[in-house]
């Protein structure tokens, strides 16, 4: 049998829960107080020096990255739906939205909440604040052309693509204040009911208590 792969941390950590829940992976999460800080923790920052979170750790393999982690186990421990094969007309897609979530998403908006939520009075709206802004906004203007095409973000069929998006929405909506249109808030309602993604909230105490506080999925 299989060991239980370990999850430190949340955040992002809830995409490869999710991810896990989806193919039916054993796994156990560990959890990493950021805010408490990491140098508290020696025992992650010996599994992860950079101190961010998600980092795995299955048998002697050590990840960090939430894509690449998911990447890892769809290719470890595949194959699985939520991975197109390259050959199939929806790969390109996919391979595109599955690191747009993070890279294009994920990240400039997590400059804005980060500013938002953590900055000096003075500094929440400074300029690179508003420029990440307009960077998510504009990224954002590929999500919805892509679901006046589909319903999912490779067509038809849910991937690992919507994984990584979805949480880039909610982060989005929830920590940083953005107004979805109507196209991405029917999207989050879609995937958001799926079981995996249920049971994952279940395990994820510290994200269930941050969407209850901000106003839900
Ligand atoms: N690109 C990374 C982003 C990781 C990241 O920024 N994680 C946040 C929490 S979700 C974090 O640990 N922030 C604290 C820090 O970067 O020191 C991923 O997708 O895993």
């Amino acid at each position: 049998m299989t060991q239980a792969i370990s999850v430190f941390g949340e955040g992002r950590g809830f995409r490869v829960i999710w991810l896990m829940e989806e193919m039916g992976l054993a796994y156990r999460l560990r959890r990493v107080d950021l805010l408490a800080g990491v140098d508290k923790d020696p025992e992650f920052l010996a599994i992860n020096p950079g101190g961010f979170i998600p980092a795995i750790q299955d048998g002697d393999v050590t990840m960090v990255e939430s894509i690449a982690i998911m990447e890892y186990l769809m290719a470890r421990y595949g194959p699985t739906p939520l991975a197109p094969d390259p050959r199939e007309p929806a790969f390109p897609a996919y391979q595109q939205f599955l690191h747009l979530g993070e890279a294009g998403l994920a990240v400039p908006i997590n400059y804005v909440s980060s500013a938002r939520n953590f900055a000096p009075e003075a500094d929440r709206d400074n300029w690179s604040a508003r420029d990440a802004l307009q960077t998510f906004h504009s990224r954002l203007r590929l999500v919805t052309r892509q679901l006046a095409r589909g319903s999912y973000l490779a067509g038809e069929r849910f991937t690992a693509a919507d994984i990584s998006v979805s949480y880039a929405l909610l982060l989005a909506r929830r920590a940083a204040g953005v107004a979805l249109g109507a196209a991405e808030q029917a999207y989050m309602a879609r995937t958001s009911e799926r079981e995996a993604y249920k049971r994952a909230l279940q395990t994820c105490e510290s994200t269930r208590a941050w969407l209850a506080r901000a106003g839900g999925v």
